[in-house]
């Protein structure tokens, strides 16, 4: 019983510290929602633990005719309280979690394809057409300069242009296409309160909008094999003047190659 009180104490203590001791600076626009949804489940939660230990507390240590008890009415009340609660934290928490993946996008969105392969990510930007070009497994060839395999033969992926840091202009929605070649990685970005696996064989949507500039961590979230560890990338939020010039350089270089 005394891991249940440790783990208490710990979980009170952290739900009432600000987010940044256990979270980085937040830097997202749904950031400050998922901060305080973390804050209320665990206030909640810990109320209920702490309560169920008082009860157990009275029922092992007070003589038996002092012990409280409980008529079946109070119990009921007492699951349905907890029902209500859970019930709450999962609307609360599915309507949010729908804000960051299910609603369509801002027609001006910026389109970035995020793909995780043991142990890199590459993130890919299609061009001024704005679509990307098919890929083909076999034409997968990250020594050649290929590691998509994006296909020569499709037109939409002439433009197209693979990066190894992410690269989002400050304020604007982006659109992030997420998908993993061999084995399923966990796109984590923990300044950003964001975290969608990427499954092989099927792509997920997330959105997000960077609202502050500045270096965000990006790591892998599954353990994905022995490099596991070694599987992070940098998130870069800029200025949109930079971000345009990011873009303009970038297509330089690509057609240079
Ligand atoms: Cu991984």
């Amino acid at each position: 019983m005394i891991e249940h009180w440790l783990t208490g104490t710990a979980s009170l203590f952290l739900a009432l510290q600000p987010s940044s001791i256990w979270m980085p600076r937040a830097g997202s626009l749904h950031s400050p929602a998922i901060d305080s949804l973390m804050r209320i489940s665990l206030l909640t939660l810990t109320a209920a633990g702490i309560l169920a230990q008082i009860i157990l507390l009275a029922g092992l240590f007070l003589p038996r005719e002092r012990r409280p008890r409980f008529s079946p009415v109070w119990r009921w009340v007492a699951s349905a309280v907890f029902a209500v609660c859970m019930v709450w934290m999962t609307v609360v928490a599915e309507n949010l979690w729908s804000t960051i993946r299910l609603r369509h996008a801002a027609p001006n969105a910026v389109q970035v394809e995020v793909t995780g392969v043991q142990f890199e990510w590459y993130f890919r930007y299609p061009g001024t057409d704005g679509t990307y070009g098919a890929t083909r497994a076999d034409l997968v060839d990250a020594a050649g300069g290929n590691p998509l395999g994006v296909d020569p033969a499709d037109p939409h992926g002439h433009d197209d242009m693979v990066s190894s840091i992410l690269v989002l202009p400050v304020d604007k929605q982006a659109e992030i296409l997420l998908r993993a070649q061999d084995v399923v990685h966990g796109f984590f970005i923990p300044g950003m309160r964001v975290m969608q696996n990427a499954t092989p064989g099927m792509s997920s949507q997330i959105r997000l909008t960077p609202t502050r500039t500045g270096d965000y961590a990006i790591v892998c979230s599954q353990l994905c094999g022995l490099g596991h560890y070694r599987m992070h990338a940098v998130l870069r939020v800029v200025s949109a003047r930079d971000y345009a010039a990011w873009i303009a350089q970038q297509q330089a270089s690509s057609k240079e190659n």
